[in-house]
């Protein structure tokens, strides 16, 4: 049977646990093969380290897509996640319109901010981009804080289930056809997704408990599960709640050394519960 192929378009933080190395082992667990695409080298993530290193690789990436092209090299999903500057954003837009097939999907994470600030070298006039961007995708993954920056709205800490199904309808607005919004929590102990599919309107949540910890990287994990299981054929919500499960998993993996482990979770632990 053919293997179906995933273009990751995201940073490479050696020490860190995040984007293609959690991208590509995830995927690769799901069976799905991972063509990588490197936006920028980094020796850690940006969160909780200083003086790392940054190695940008712009002008490299549309030397690769070109030489994918002229070896005819097709692809079921482009799935973005970390991306550095105005130029990566036009690059996707191009790249997405060069392998645009009917059955490709694609995937946008727009990684930039959480709990109310944006990540370090984000702008809010580049939120607003990465919202445009958005507009090409199948499926975008936010967590509210990116939700609101792509809005530019104010990010809002209360909101009710109306306030939410409003908020996924904005996204939607945006251009993407299915909305996946994570981190929303009603009740003190769960924690999950709400979604919107434009092209049937039904709303959809998924709720697992809510553990007391905020951990990096869980973004990362959530929307690299939430691909595999939407590119092996399950639907938006039954993917969506497989990445909640997914990502509750390796951070109880966690849980019991985050001094050593504060940079991300221990997803390697868990990894053949993907097994499908
Ligand atoms: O996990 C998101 C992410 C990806 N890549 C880099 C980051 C972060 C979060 O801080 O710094 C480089």
């Amino acid at each position: 049977m053919k293997i179906k192929r995933c273009a990751a378009v995201h940073d490479i933080s050696c020490i860190g646990k995040c984007s293609l190395t959690v991208a590509l082992p995830v995927l690769s667990a799901m069976g799905v093969e991972v063509a990588c695409v490197p936006t920028a080298i980094l020796s850690t993530h940006t969160a909780g380290f200083s003086g790392y290193t940054f190695h940008d690789l712009t002008d490299e990436l549309p030397k690769i897509t070109a030489h994918w092209k002229k070896e005819n090299i097709e692809l079921d999903a482009i799935y973005t996640g970390y991306l550095g500057s105005f130029a990566q954003l036009q690059f996707v837009s191009d790249m997405i319109d060069d392998f645009k097939s009917d059955s490709m999907c694609v995937v946008i994470d727009p990684v930039m901010a959480d709990h109310g600030k944006l990540y370090t070298g984000f702008t809010p006039e580049f939120a607003l981009e990465m919202g445009k961007l958005c507009a090409k995708a199948d499926v975008i993954v936010p967590n509210l804080t990116e939700a609101a920056f792509m809005l530019g709205e104010e990010y809002k800490e209360n909101y009710d289930r109306d306030s939410i199904h409003a908020l996924l309808l904005k996204l939607a607005a945006l251009g993407a056809k299915k909305v996946v919004l994570t981190g929303i929590s009603y009740e003190d102990d769960k924690l999950g997704c709400a979604t919107y599919d434009s092209c049937t309107g039904e709303f959809g949540e998924y709720f697992t408990e809510k553990l007391p910890v905020a951990m990096h990287g869980t973004g990362d994990v959530y929307a690299s599960a939430f691909t595999g299981a939407y590119m092996n054929g399950k639907n938006l919500i039954d993917s969506a709640s497989l990445a909640c499960d997914f990502t509750c998993a390796c951070i109880k993996a966690t849980m019991d050394d985050i001094e050593n482990h504060w940079y991300s979770v221990k997803f390697e632990k868990c990894l053949h519960l993907l097994a499908m």
